[in-house]
């Protein structure tokens, strides 16, 4: 009777550690999974780019300055572009209006608008500040990454080409510029002469840099692309 009224108490004693060991070893197993996941999660191909995608940073979502016709042309509203962001105070939500992107063996290329800028340029001894003049139709701004992750790709240079119809209107390479609001582009204020269509050919030099090798053999020589906007002026 004792052994009989000892076993089940003791199968139970029994199967209470064995569960409380299960137990156990689930909470093991969901840690784990749980890490691992987080790993998973950080460091994962978006990551990079959602990490960039703080609140400081500028959107490529449509903004009302810009409109996509269904044939894909942007058509740029200089009234309603948005003004870059340039003192310390926190940076602040900003959606620069998009001109084009497309993707280069793994290079992003995006080609972004704002409304004329101050910048200084700095050549290794002296500043000098170029302030937009009233001739200025926005601020260009070709933004180079990897598509992958997000990553600005610099040592690069982009030389800009726009014409309207046979009409040459900008030929220039463009500045290599830093900016907290939009990371590391190349730029400059554009004038456009007039409303209407405008092509704007880039083209962008394969990166002076040493490469890791997950970028051999990639960007070897200089790389076009071309966009069509469309030009609105102020008034
Ligand atoms: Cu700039």
């Amino acid at each position: 009777m004792s052994s009989a009224s000892l076993e089940p108490r003791d199968t139970r004693g029994r199967s209470a550690s064995l569960r409380a060991a299960l137990v156990a070893a689930a909470l093991v197993v969901v840690v784990v999974v749980a890490i691992a996941v987080a790993h998973a999660v950080h460091s994962s191909p978006g990551a990079a780019a959602r990490a960039n995608a703080s609140p400081g940073a500028m959107n490529m979502s449509t903004h009302s300055a810009g409109t996509a016709s269904p044939r894909g042309v942007m058509t740029i509203h200089g009234a309603s572009l948005p003004t870059m962001q340039s003192s310390g105070a926190m940076p602040a939500a900003m959606t620069m209006v998009p001109l084009g992107q497309t993707v280069w063996e793994g290079m992003k290329i995006e080609t972004r608008t704002s409304a004329p800028a101050t910048f200084i340029l700095f050549n290794g001894t002296s500043q000098q500040l170029v302030k937009p003049t009233s001739a200025d139709s926005f601020h260009l701004m070709v933004m180079l990454s990897d598509a992958y992750t997000g990553y600005a790709i610099p040592y690069s240079s982009v030389w800009a080409t726009i014409t309207k119809g046979s009409k040459l209107v900008y030929d220039e390479r463009l500045w290599p510029m830093v900016s907290r609001y939009m990371g590391p582009h190349y730029g400059n204020n554009v004038a456009l002469p007039s409303a209407g269509l405008y092509r704007v050919s880039l083209l962008v030099s394969p990166p002076m840099a040493a490469r890791h090798l997950e970028y051999k053999g990639l960007w070897l020589k200089p790389h076009r692309v071309r966009f069509t906007f469309r030009w609105v002026p102020k008034t």
